[in-house]
């Protein structure tokens, strides 16, 4: 039997907009409903999300599961040390240190985050952990680090990357903290995906905003804001700077948009102009990329300045797509 939430659901899903509840209606509108047919898909932030995809699609051409998939392909990201803005090559706070923030969340609410973690090779997968062996949703700093190091993670080197140390030294000539619109066409990675079962995953890492202060934690650990994951209806993820997604709990805005009926691009966008609207800071130097998946497959971004991009991967291939965005 049909219920009156998965109806609300299906026509939402349709585009449609629900008048009533007759049950010749709720027939009518469940046919139209495209089908499903862009699942296996996995999207991601940005032009280092084309190499996170392809470890993602292993996993999820194999009819494996979207929240494994989301882990491992990060964690091609997370593996790279020439990368500034994602794992220990990144760049380092205004002390010269690397402070990693990550959050992972499954198709049942499940989930897990860490920040302001320091010398640990894969913070999304010590997110998991949190996740799954503790009762808790997020451990930060030196309890996150001691954690991760009980469970066979290891302690890695202080050092900074080669690029990562060349900026810092640039930097510390005339140290002042400006966020950037950004960055060399690559920050953190968000990784939405859907799995061959219909069950939808997400994942977020990153070093964070580069030259912060010691101890500053952006978006990217906290549900809500840089990733949320409702099973019924989809999955969004975020990029820019932290203290603007937060302030409107960006990407759980932004899953509630699709709820009501929006498309993956529309309540992108939505929650875009939301942010503007609502921020009490000048924008126009800074970045905020959001990007959305709904339970058809089908998705969508947007952003406040040109240049955000995002990968999506599905049957046909993995391609990178331009974002639209606000301030023209
Ligand atoms: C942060 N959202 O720490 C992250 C980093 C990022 O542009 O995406 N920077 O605020």
């Amino acid at each position: 039997m049909t219920t009156r939430r998965k109806f609300i659901r299906s026509a939402a899903l349709a585009g449609s907009v629900v008048i009533t509840g007759l049950p010749e209606l709720l027939k009518a509108s469940e046919k139209k409903r495209p089908a499903v047919g862009k699942k296996p898909v996995v999207v991601s932030t940005w032009q280092h999300g084309l190499a996170a995809n392809e470890g993602a699609w292993k996993i999820l051409s194999a009819k494996g599961k979207a929240l494994d998939a989301v882990e491992k392909g990060v964690n091609v990201t997370e593996a790279d040390f020439t990368n500034l803005s994602v794992g220990l090559g990144g760049l380092p706070d205004r002390e010269g240190k690397v402070t990693l923030d990550a959050c992972i969340m499954d198709e049942k609410g499940n989930c897990g985050a860490v920040a302001f973690l320091e010398r640990i090779k894969h913070p999304v997968s010590v997110a998991r952990m949190v996740m799954e062996k503790t009762p808790h949703v997020m451990l930060v700093g030196k309890g996150a680090q001691q954690f991760a190091l009980k469970n066979g993670f290891r302690l890695e080197s202080k050092k900074l990357s080669p690029g990562a140390r060349k900026m810092y030294k640039e930097w510390l000539k005339k140290p002042e903290f400006k966020p950037v619109s950004n960055f060399e066409n690559h920050d953190t990675i968000g990784m939405i995906a859907l799995d061959a079962n219909g069950n939808c995953a997400g994942s977020c890492t990153t070093s964070g905003l580069a030259f912060k202060m010691h101890g500053r934690v952006g978006d990217s650990p906290i549900i809500g804001a840089s990733l949320y994951v409702d099973n019924e209806v989809g999955c969004a993820t975020a990029t820019g700077v932290g203290e603007e997604i937060m302030r409107i709990c960006g990407t759980h805005t932004i899953v509630e948009l699709m709820r009501s009926g929006k498309s993956p691009m529309e309540a992108c966008r939505l929650a875009i102009e939301r942010l503007v609207e609502k921020s009490p800071k000048e924008l126009k130097e800074m970045q905020v990329g959001f990007l959305a998946l709904n339970k058809n497959g089908e998705p969508g971004a947007y952003s406040l300045q040109k240049g955000f991009n995002y990968a999506v991967h599905d049957e046909t291939g993995n391609k990178l797509h331009e974002s639209d965005y606000h301030f023209t």
